[in-house]
């Protein structure tokens, strides 16, 4: 990728798409320099593919119901992907587990979005279990894909408070809120060649990351924008 070329990236995703729209938004509006050459679902007709043609992206379904086992259905998406070119890929909201082969094909240049501070809460109903632990603060988590699940190496977290009166649905509003800044801010950095992965080590303006980056400590408060 030279500096005059775009990083292009592909988007899987598995519904909604809110973590999508972030992203295009912000691709749209030359905050985020970056080409989002494709939007990938397994899930058909689902909501974020409507929000990729709305923004003139090519809005792709692959349904693994199609496939006879995991290993079929990522042999396919590689292949689907791949098409596409893209720098880096991106799980937005994407639901099915990968095997190692995918993973180590894309190593490197995989991200997730987890609605956690990871290590805590791997897997999914993140929020109810978070609240359930008594855990006064929570948040979401933006890593490298390995083989482990939502074990890859960690690059930047944004936190956020349990209130007294939370459910999983008014906690996963709070964190889906950081969520929606957490991860341009991320995929920016990618972009602009300061952050990497060095076998196990993620590496940010060529220094080890020793912790998680925090997005407080980067962005600016909404207010002080506009
Ligand atoms: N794959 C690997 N190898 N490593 C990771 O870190 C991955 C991954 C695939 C997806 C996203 C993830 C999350 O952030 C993710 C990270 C789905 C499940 C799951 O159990 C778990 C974690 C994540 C995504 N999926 C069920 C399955 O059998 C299906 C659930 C459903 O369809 O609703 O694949 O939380
Ligand atoms: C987000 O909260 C994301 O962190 C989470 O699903 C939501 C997707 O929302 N991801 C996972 O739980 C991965 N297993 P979106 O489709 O509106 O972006």
């Amino acid at each position: 990728m030279s500096a005059a070329q775009k990083c292009r990236l592909a988007v899987l995703i598995s519904g909604r798409g809110s973590n999508l729209q972030a992203l295009l938004d912000q691709a749209a509006s030359g905050e985020l320099p970056v080409t989002i050459a494709a939007v990938i679902s397994n899930r058909p007709g689902v909501q974020g593919l409507e929000r990729a043609r709305q923004a003139g992206v090519p809005a792709l379904e692959l349904d693994h119901k199609n496939y006879p086992d995991r290993p079929a259905f990522e042999a396919a998406l590689i292949e689907l992907i791949d098409r596409q070119q893209p720098n880096l890929v991106i799980l937005a909201g994407f639901m099915r587990v990968l095997t190692a082969d995918f993973t180590e094909h894309y190593r490197g240049r995989l991200l997730n979005i987890h609605p956690s501070l990871l290590p805590k809460f791997r897997g999914l109903h993140t929020h109810e279990r978070a609240i359930a632990a008594g855990e006064t603060e929570h948040g979401a988590t933006i890593h490298f894909v390995t083989a482990e699940l939502d074990g890859g190496p960690v690059i930047v977290q944004a936190r956020v408070p349990v209130l007294p009166d939370d459910n999983p649905d008014t906690l996963a509003a709070r964190v889906l809120t950081q969520e929606h800044r957490l991860y341009p801010q991320a995929i920016r950095w990618f972009a602009e060649g300061r952050l990497r992965l060095e076998g196990e080590q993620v590496r940010f303006d060529g220094q080890p990351l020793m912790q998680p980056l925090r997005l407080e400590d980067f962005a600016n408060p909404t207010e002080a924008r506009r």
